[in-house]
């Protein structure tokens, strides 16, 4: 090459204006790669970016650490009741029933109600004695306390007792004999005014009025009162005297 230096310069020259023209010419074909003389020569200069090609695929996951693991959530709410389970397999059969076992029971037990028995039995022998009750009579009791009517009639029931009500002057006596003031008796006319009756049903068959007695005093009188001599007299229900409750004969 160094031998014909002006064979290459003028060669050179010829592809330089040749490329030129061809470079006008390449402009519209965005292109610069043939050469006129068909010598080699250098690219040019390179062309503007093309547009942005079409979207690529996802890419891989990336390699990075993997978080911590977060904290629970909340707990949900509870689910439905489920359906009842299937029967379970029946049970063994169950040992004989001891008859020596039950008879001793039963004698056990025969032998502690003979013995309320005769317990029961003692105390009602003390406590009529104390009470001076008398075979084939009624017997009172009393606490001593003044209350009125509606109170007496509780306080009885609650004894299994009734007020005491003298049926003769015997019964009259011995209630008499018990008060240390006025007594109330089983006896009103709150029915029908002016017609005394037993609390426990039924018309007076005996009384042991004072004198002027009844007289339904002021605002009215339907309770009765065995006065401290042993006579009666007509009361309003709701003044206070002595509690006397009656037991059968
Ligand atoms: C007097 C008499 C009785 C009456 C009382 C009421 O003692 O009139 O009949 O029951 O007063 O407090
Ligand atoms: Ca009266």
């Amino acid at each position: 090459m160094l031998l014909f230096p002006s064979l290459f310069l003028l060669c050179l020259c010829v592809a330089t204006t040749s490329c030129l023209e061809t470079k006008i010419y390449e402009e519209s074909q965005k292109t610069c790669s043939v050469i006129a003389c068909g010598i080699p020569v250098t690219n040019g200069t390179p062309g503007r970016d093309g547009r942005d090609g079409p979207k690529g695929e996802k890419g891989e996951p990336g390699q990075g650490l993997r978080g911590l693991q977060g904290p629970p959530g909340k707990m949900g709410p509870p689910g439905n009741t489920g359906s009842p389970g299937v029967l379970g397999p029946r049970g063994l059969k169950g040992d004989r029933g001891d008859s020596a076992v039950a008879e001793a029971k039963l004698a056990e037990l025969q032998r502690e109600i003979r013995s309320l028995k005769s317990e029961l039995d003692h105390t009602k022998k003390l406590l009529t004695f104390s009470l001076g009750k008398k075979s084939g009579k009624k017997f009172y009791v009393t606490n001593g306390e003044k209350m009125p009517f509606s109170r007496v009639k509780a306080l009885c029931a609650q004894l299994q007792a009734t007020v005491a009500t003298p049926k003769n002057a015997e019964e009259n006596k011995a209630i008499q004999d018990m008060a240390t003031g006025s007594v109330f008796l089983g006896i009103t006319d709150e029915v029908t005014e002016g017609q005394f009756m037993y609390v426990t049903g039924g018309r007076l068959t005996y009384n042991n009025w004072k004198k002027d007695e009844p007289n339904n005093h002021g605002s009215g009188e339907d309770c009765v009162i065995l006065l401290k001599d042993g006579v009666w007299n007509d009361i309003s229900c709701s003044s206070s005297f002595q509690a006397v409750c009656e037991f059968p004969a």
